[in-house]
C-alpha cells in the first residue's frame, strides 16, 4: 500500500508539491540497471517513520536528450493520479541535486520477469519437489494438486496467483487507457511485484519518442522490445491502446510460461516477416483455452479494450 505519510509537507519543498528536500532522502544500494541509468533503494525520513523508496537516476553526464526524456517521464508520472496497480510517484528532486532524481514507491519483490524466472528455476529444481515428478508441462492439470501444496510450501506463485497478476495488470492498464496514456513498453520486465504480491505497472511515464531513437531499438546490447510490439508499431511506429493490448497478450504468455522469452526459437530478424504472414505463438501446453484466447486478442475489429479483459 502507498504510505501517505510521505506527503507530509515537512519532507517537501514549499513551492512544489512533488519536490522532495534532498536531506530527507537517503540513497542506498543499486536495485538494478536499465537502458537509462540506475534504480537504487532508498528511504525518506519522516517525523514518524522511514519510508522505503526506489530512486531512479540517470547515468553521470547524461545527454540533453536523456535529460529531456527523464523530465518528461517525471511530468507524465505527476499527471497520472495514483492507482493501486501503477507504481506511485512519491516525488522528485530536480533542483538540489546535479542530476534529477525520480522517487517512486518500493516494490520489494522486484520485476515480474525475474520473479517468474526464479519460480521456474525453483519448479524445475528436483530438490524442490522431492518425490513429485515435474514434466515439462509445468502446470499441467494432472499434477496441479501436488503443485499447489509445493507452491505454498516453497513460496512459488500458484496458478491462481498468476491469474491474479494478469488481472491486476489489466486493471492498471484499463486505468491508464481511460486516461489516454499509452504505455508502449508493457512487458513483464516493466511490471513490479510488492511484498503482498500486489502488482504495479512501472515505466508508464517513458517518453513517447523512445522508439524513434535507435538506442532502444538497436539489436545489440540492452533489451529489444520487438517481441512485445504490435505489428503496426514495428512497421509504422503507431502506438495506441490497442497496441498496448497486443503487448498485454505477450505479457500473458510470459506469465503462463513463467518468464520465457516470447517466440522461442525465432530469430529477431525473422519475426516481422512471420508476423506479417499471420504467424502467432502457439498455445503453451499448460495454458487453458480461455487464457489462449486472451493471449491472441491483439487489437480486433471491435477494438479490444482492457475493460473486456479485467474479468479474468
Ligand atoms: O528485479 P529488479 O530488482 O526490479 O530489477 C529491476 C531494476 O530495478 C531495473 O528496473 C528494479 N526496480 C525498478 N523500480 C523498482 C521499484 N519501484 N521497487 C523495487 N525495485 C525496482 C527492478
Amino acid at each position: 500500500a502507498v504510505n501517505y505519510t510521505i506527503t507530509e509537507p515537512s519532507v517537501r519543498e514549499q513551492d512544489d508539491e512533488w519536490e522532495i528536500q534532498i536531506e530527507k532522502l537517503i540513497i542506498k544500494d543499486v536495485l538494478g540497471e536499465g537502458a537509462f541509468g540506475v534504480v537504487r533503494r532508498g528511504c525518506i525520513i519522516t517525523e514518524n517513520e522511514n519510508v522505503e523508496v526506489a530512486i531512479k537516476m540517470l547515468r553521470d553526464n547524461p545527454t540533453q536528450d536523456e535529460l529531456k526524456q527523464f523530465y518528461q517521464e517525471i511530468d507524465i508520472m505527476k499527471s497520472v493520479p495514483p492507482h493501486p496497480h501503477l507504481v506511485s510517484l512519491i516525488g522528485c528532486i530536480t533542483r538540489a541535486n546535479k542530476w534529477p532524481l525520480l522517487v517512486v514507491e518500493y516494490c520489494s519483490k522486484g520485476d515480474l520477469q525475474s520473479y517468474l524466472r526464479s519460480a521456474w528455476d525453483k519448479l524445475t529444481n528436483p530438490s524442490v519437489f522431492g518425490r513429485v515428478e515435474v514434466p515439462n508441462t509445468k502446470y499441467a492439470s494432472n499434477i496441479l494438486y501436488d503443485l499447489q501444496a509445493v507452491c505454498i510450501e516453497k513460496n512459488i506463485p500458484q496458478p491462481k496467483d498468476l491469474i491474479s497478476f494478469a488481472r491486476q495488470i489489466a486493471l492498471g492498464m484499463e486505468y491508464l487507457s481511460s486516461l489516454k496514456v499509452i504505455h508502449r513498453d508493457l512487458a513483464a520486465r516493466n511490471v513490479l511485484v510488492c511484498e503482498n504480491n500486489a502488482i504495479k505497472i512501472s515505466d508508464f511515464g517513458l517518453s513517447r519518442d523512445v522508439y524513434h531513437n535507435n538506442v532502444y531499438c538497436k539489436t545489440t546490447g540492452g533489451k529489444v522490445p520487438i517481441r512485445w510490439l504490435a505489428l503496426e508499431s514495428v512497421t509504422h511506429q503507431i502506438y495506441t491502446t490497442q497496441s498496448d493490448v497486443w503487448s498485454f497478450g505477450i505479457l500473458l504468455w510470459e506469465i503462463v510460461t513463467l518468464g520465457s522469452t516470447p517466440y522461442p526459437g525465432v530469430a529477431t530478424e525473422d519475426l516481422l516477416l512471420l508476423l506479417k504472414g499471420g504467424y502467432r505463438m502457439e498455445r503453451p501446453s499448460n495454458c487453458s483455452d480461455e487464457m489462449y484466447v486472451l493471449i491472441q486478442l491483439e487489437r480486433n475489429e471491435k477494438g479490444a479494450f482492457f475493460s473486456q479483459i479485467i474479468y479474468l
